[in-house]
């Protein structure tokens, strides 16, 4: 069965929701994948930093499968042998008190908001129901209806009304829009992410994330970094808010925390925040599963036995230095921080980021357009530094094509 029959029954029985580059992959192991036909490529978006171990690593596969064959699902009904032994794994990890595990990132949003609404109608006393949370413009927090009521994205918004309420949005990497709104005194905290994936790894001003989180803390508010992009190793250090020796008062963690390998999210926070929530109050089926909890143990293991955090630092270098050296009137501008980076094309002869897309399928790199005009360079961060060299002379061939 060759590429356009999987594409057309896709098309015929799924639901509309993507528009996927048309190419279908079959396997996948370390920084490459094989399509039906076995033709390879870079993957150079990795399940949008989901991959960052690369595709099936051994390591993560073994504490999966091994996990499958003894306990899969317990439910928090009941104590089981292996949550715990996860729970002290990743708090010693990233040092905080408590996590709370989830499966997917937007639920691990959720629960961030949940947590500091708790937090600010039983530690800081604001009015019930009157909290506020400021968030930034263009942000992306995930995909449910709460979270998109903090979306600046028609696509992500239209249509989906009536929206919640509780939410102040500014400017991302504007110190005074920030300092402004944390007058009200019903704010109880500041959701961003350290760098904006969506909006195009857009990257703050060096010192905004401890200007904002000096704020949050003048005002008694609650700092919240989504690091389910940025996070495990994904720019250059194991957390984004690691650049700026900035600890956040939540921390959301989701995405590379299982490898690619399964849904697995996590809220980390000191007991004076995490202890709001009272038994029966939060809550998940798949939650901190015994898989999970073993996949996501292996998963951080191997970010720090591979050095992974540091690959991506001193490779990241070596890809903007690279890509700015391409002499193409398609690059307007190369931004990003470690193996999270992306191109901003300037349209040519009716051509876009898309039909640059393309090229590089053509040559055996895929990666995918963000908002129209940007692509997102984001390969696992296992890839090498001879490999990373060979992915870039594919992506300078894919621009001169357009010369
Ligand atoms: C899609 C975007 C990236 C995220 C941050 C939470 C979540 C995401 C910072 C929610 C998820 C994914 C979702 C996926 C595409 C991808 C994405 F383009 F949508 F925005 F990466 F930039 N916080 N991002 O980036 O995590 O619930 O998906 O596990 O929805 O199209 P999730």
């Amino acid at each position: 069965m060759n590429t356009q029959y999987y594409i057309d029954r896709e098309d015929k029985y799924g639901a509309h929701n993507y528009h996927p580059l048309p190419v279908v992959l079959e396997r996948g192991e370390g920084p490459f994948v094989w399509d039906v036909d076995g033709k390879r490529y870079f993957d150079f978006l990795s399940a949008y930093s989901a991959v960052n171990q690369g595709h099936c690593h051994p390591k993560i596969i073994k504490a999966l499968t091994e996990q499958a064959q003894k306990l899969t699902l317990t439910s928090r009904a009941f104590y089981n042998s292996v949550l715990g032994e996860y729970e002290e794994y990743i708090t010693k990890y990233f040092k905080y008190d408590k996590v709370l595990p989830m499966n997917s990132g937007a639920e691990a949003d959720e629960t961030a908001l949940k947590l500091c609404r708790k937090w600010a109608y039983k530690n800081k006393g604001i009015t019930q129901d009157k909290a506020k949370i400021i968030c930034c413009e263009g942000n992306f927090h995930g995909r449910t209806i709460t979270i998109i009521s903090m979306s600046t994205d028609p696509d992500a918004t239209n249509d989906y009304g009536p929206f919640t309420p509780g939410f102040i949005i500014i400017p991302y990497n504007d110190i005074n829009a920030l300092e402004n709104a944390l007058q009200d005194s019903d704010v109880a905290g500041f959701l961003v992410e350290p760098i904006q994936g969506e909006a195009g790894v857009y990257v703050p001003d060096e010192g905004y994330l401890k200007k904002s989180y000096d704020l949050c803390k003048k005002h008694n508010v609650l700092f919240i970094a989504d690091e389910v992009q940025t996070g495990i190793g994904r720019t250059g250090k194991l957390l984004a808010c690691d650049h700026e020796g900035v600890r956040p008062d939540i921390l959301i963690l989701g995405k590379a925390l299982s490898g690619g390998v399964m849904p697995v999210s996590a809220v980390l926070a000191d007991d004076q925040i995490m202890l709001t929530i009272r038994p029966g109050e939060h809550g998940s089926t798949f939650g901190g599963n015994p898989v999970a909890a073993k996949v996501a143990i292996a998963a951080l293991e191997v970010i720090k036995s591979e050095k992974l955090a540091e690959n991506a630092e001193r490779l990241g270098k070596i890809f903007r230095e690279e890509m700015n050296s391409i002499k193409s009137d398609m690059i307007e501008l190369v931004r990003g921080k470690g193996l999270l980076n992306a191109v901003v094309i300037r349209p040519k002869g009716g051509k876009k980021a898309w039909d640059v897309c393309l090229a590089m399928k053509d040559k055996g790199l895929i990666a995918k357009p963000t908002h129209e005009h940007i692509i997102r360079f984001a390969p696992p961060l296992v890839i090498t530094e001879a490999q990373l060299r060979e992915a870039i002379i594919l992506i300078k061939d894919a621009f001169k094509q357009f010369e």
